[in-house]
């Protein structure tokens, strides 16, 4: 191209995309209102940087994912696990109780993953057959989602318990979590497993876990944690697709916390999950970064060094750096329906970040022929906002709840069920 000619274009060029950041986004949006911002002049990168039509969108998206892989959540080593072919594989079919006066049945498989075994914790409503499920991770072993002496406590390594070990005391202490009965009278399964059981939650330099199947630590921009219990999920839905009581093509992916990042993540990668649902997910979850408002990227990995991949530390105290923010995270889930779901006094996890990341994620869904998020500005407290994007800021603080539950399952029986 000739020198002057090519001037002219990228000083046009330069001009567009400035306009169209500062439209995109003015930086009243990133910055929290109730601190100084330590980010100047900051704008969202652009989902839609590039493109402009429905045609264009799968291979901006697999840009953003790959972006997301090599510098936040780290890259699954597929060519290692494939050379050690590893595979979901079942290794006790388990017992199946009637449980909640004959509705519902209770079943307890177990599969096995790169020599882990992952214990399942299944509800089917009765006679189900092509049910659409949830799949969701438990924090604390499958004994604290509901009291009944026939869930075994698990055996591997548990957070904040005495030796790192689980004990029957426990049984249904997470159960106020876990609408269990209500999922079943809406018509869905309920499909959870102990996060630990695929990787325990601690910096053990990628020794435990399925990590201890592969003879080395992963490179700078190889998985961390998240991306593995993320890796896991897509795993557990390898099974699904085998089991004729469930529908794989209707199982939500649902997580709160570290586990709805690891949700977010496990939806991005695998668009076989038909929906997502974030629960107060947070710093590398939901919260757009920029805003630097609760826990910052620092401050998570600094705390959390082994949930993130190594290449994520660049970005500590250095958000205006990133190629992508969470926005965007939520945007890969298009068209399909997400949920981002936050809890009023969890600033932790700056409840109005993770409702921007929804807002700017709308674009990429409207581009789609979807709503995407109605609500233009943050929702009262308690006030759902539900197109294909959900949104609900809820009273209370850091936690799942009914309140929850309810709302997820208006939005999965709209979604997935057509009511
Ligand atoms: C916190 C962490 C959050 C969130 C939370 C949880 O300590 O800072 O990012 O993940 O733990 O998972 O409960």
């Amino acid at each position: 191209m000739h020198i002057r000619r090519f001037l002219m274009v990228a000083l046009v060029v330069g001009v567009a995309s400035i306009a169209a950041a500062q439209t995109f986004n003015p930086r009243d949006d990133i910055k929290p209102k109730d601190e100084e911002s330590t980010v100047s002049n900051d704008r969202l990168p652009d989902p839609l940087s590039g493109i402009e039509s429905p045609a264009e969108w799968p291979a901006r998206r697999e840009q953003i994912r790959q972006l997301f892989a090599t510098e936040m959540f780290g890259n699954v080593p597929t060519d290692k696990l494939n050379a050690i072919k590893v595979k979901v594989k079942v290794k006790d079919q388990g017992t199946r109780k009637s449980i909640f006066g004959g509705k519902a049945t209770m079943w307890q498989p177990v599969v096995t993953l790169a020599g882990r075994d992952l214990q399942l914790l299944i509800f089917l409503p009765s006679e189900s057959k092509d049910t659409p499920a949830f799949l969701a991770y438990n924090f604390h072993g499958n004994h604290t989602v509901l009291d009944d002496v026939d869930i075994p406590v698990t055996e591997h390594w548990v957070r904040n318990k005495p030796g790192n070990r689980a004990s029957a005391q426990d049984r249904g202490n997470g159960a106020s979590r876990w609408a269990v009965e209500k999922i079943i009278d809406h018509g869905f399964a309920l499909v959870t497993l102990y996060y630990g059981d695929v990787d325990p939650d601690f910096d053990d330099g990628f020794a435990n876990g399925v990590h201890a199947a592969l003879a080395d630590k992963p490179a700078g921009d190889q998985w961390g944690s998240i991306a593995t219990w993320a890796w896991g999920l897509s795993r557990v839905l390898d099974y699904l697709e085998t089991v004729p009581e469930i529908d794989e093509q209707r199982v939500a992916v649902m997580g709160h916390s570290r586990l709805g990042k690891t949700a977010l993540w496990a939806g991005a990668n695998d668009e076989r999950f038909a929906l997502v649902i974030s629960n107060n997910s947070g710093c590398g979850g939901a919260a757009l970064s920029r805003r630097r408002s609760g826990e910052t990227v620092a401050r998570i990995n600094t705390a959390f060094p082994h949930w993130f991949c190594k290449n994520f530390a660049h970005y500590n105290d250095n958000e205006a750096q990133l190629p992508f923010d969470q926005h965007m995270l939520i945007a890969l889930m298009a068209p399909r329906p997400v949920y981002v779901a936050s809890a009023v006094e969890d600033t932790w996890a700056d409840p109005e970040g993770e409702f921007l990341s929804a807002k700017h994620a709308t674009p990429v869904y409207q581009l789609l022929g979807s709503e995407g998020l109605p609500a233009k500005e943050m929702p009262a407290v308690d006030q759902p906002s539900q197109g294909s994007i959900g949104y609900h800021v809820r009273s209370g603080g850091h936690g799942v709840t009914d309140f929850d539950w309810t709302e997820y399952l208006k939005f999965s029986s709209k979604h997935l069920l057509n009511k």
